[in-house]
């Protein structure tokens, strides 16, 4: 099945802000569309996201040369591309950028392509996006599937949440869950636990961008208490049935080689920090911390791999920003072992699925995830089943855009039956200190 062309809107994202929409016009008269998904906490390794920077349009934050690019560039070289062979049409948008970071085209107009071309192929496929998914994997689209666990981001923070936490996720792993259908729900109930939890402090329950609360808590180690309490209020077992995650995006708070930690009043070493992240391990079931250092700290994010000992997850985000080069940097010193999957920050969905690939090369686990300003399609669900990579990170139990893709993978699960297995966290021992 053929492209016959390929046209661009502006759109806006989840928190109000434009973003490029792109439809691939198939030549039975099918379309599909993908839209590209915006960071806040963005790293300064990521593909490069094409705004406009005209003042006089959404405060500079338009997209109307990426929609240009794809209407104008993009599409006359897609004409005539068999939809299905989405490695075919990546590698065209590629060379057709050539740079290093999607700098000419922009990685929101290249990835919009990039996913409208995905759902494309599964459409032409007549088969879901996630089996269309699975076949370009090299795995049967028939099954079996792995569901993934989620990270359930339920207290924004950071850039997410001025206000709240300097650390930007306190994030709940429903690992015990038998399905992500339940998984799901012992989330949702944690989710309004923690409202009645975070209502009796007298605080307000206004949530932030990824739709978890914000409450103006007075320490950075207070939301791990909240969740604690909710977690407990829900009748859920703090540990074994209901870990703990953390993302600091710690990027955000280095600034003149120390971290600034406003909450807690404190100014801490890449050392300091990490033993403070070292101690919440020993006092928290904590089995995950994402980019715990900033992007550049190498020798910080191995220091807390070495006296985390393989206990937990340590991930990198910004750290890693979905590059297969910078996971073979991290591989060799023995930084971190796992990788954040955030197409957005590489551009196309091959490259996506080629990181994935070096993640697993160099022993370490992926989890695909959302973006703070997400779109309406529930992409990622899709991506992490047909993936197969046993981990989902897609916000909290509240924002359509959040929810969405928790209802598409009760329905993908569901619609599977016994092709579905609910995956086992791959690190299960947590803090032997219970709280
Ligand atoms: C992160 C993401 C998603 P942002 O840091 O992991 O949660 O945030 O999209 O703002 O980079
Ligand atoms: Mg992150």
């Amino acid at each position: 099945m053929k492209i016959m062309q390929v046209t661009a809107q502006e759109l806006l994202d989840s928190r109000g802000n434009p973003t490029v929409e792109a439809t691939v016009h198939l030549d039975n008269h099918m379309r599909a569309s993908g839209m590209a998904p915006s960071g806040a906490s963005t790293g300064r390794f990521e593909a490069l996201e094409l705004r406009d920077n005209d003042p006089q349009r959404y405060l500079g934050r338009g997209v109307l040369h990426a929609i240009q690019n794809v209407n104008a560039i993009i599409s006359p070289a897609l004409v005539g591309q068999d939809v299905t062979d989405q490695r075919a049409i990546d590698h065209l948008l590629i060379e057709l950028d050539g740079t290093d970071n999607k700098s000419y085209l922009g990685a929101n107009a290249v990835l919009a392509v990039s996913i409208a071309c995905l759902r494309g192929g599964a459409c032409a496929r007549q088969i879901p996006v996630y089996q269309h998914v699975a076949a370009l994997c090299g795995r049967p689209p028939e099954g079996p599937y792995t569901m993934p666990v989620p990270l359930v981001n339920l207290i924004n923070g950071g850039r997410h949440a001025p206000g709240s936490s300097d650390f930007q996720e306190y994030l709940i792993v429903p690992l015990g869950a038998p399905t992500i259908v339940e998984a799901v729900r012992w989330s949702a109930e944690i989710f309004h636990h923690l409202k009645t939890v975070i209502d009796n402090r007298g605080w307000r329950t206004t949530v932030g961008d990824e739709g978890g609360y914000a409450p103006p808590v007075i320490s950075n180690e207070e939301p791990l208490q909240l969740l604690m309490t909710a977690i407990a209020e829900a009748g859920y077992t703090p540990g074994d049935e209901v870990a703990l995650a953390l993302d600091p995006a710690a990027s955000e708070l280095y600034e003149g080689g120390r971290y600034h930690l406003q909450k807690d009043g404190a100014v801490l070493t890449s050392e300091e920090l990490v033993d403070l992240l070292v101690d919440w391990t020993e006092r928290y079931p904590i089995v995950s911390i994402e980019d715990g250092l900033a992007q550049d700290d190498w020798d910080g994010f191995a220091l807390l791999k070495k006296k985390t000992d393989q206990r937990i997850q340590i991930v990198g985000d910004d750290l890693f920003a979905t590059n297969p080069a910078r996971v073979r940097i991290g591989a060799a010193k023995d930084a971190a072992n796992s990788v954040l999957v955030k197409a957005n920050q590489i551009g196309t969905i091959t490259e996506a699925l080629g990181t994935i690939q070096v993640a697993h090369e160099c022993g370490m686990t992926a989890i695909v995830s959302h973006r703070s300003g997400e779109t309406e399609l529930p992409f990622e669900a899709c991506l992490s089943v047909g993936t197969g990579v046993g981990q989902v990170k897609t916000g909290s139990m509240s924002r359509s855009e959040r929810v969405a893709e928790y209802n598409q993978l009760m329905r993908v699960e569901r619609r599977l039956g016994s092709q579905a297995t609910f995956a086992a966290f791959p690190f299960p021992r947590y803090a032997e200190v219970r709280p």
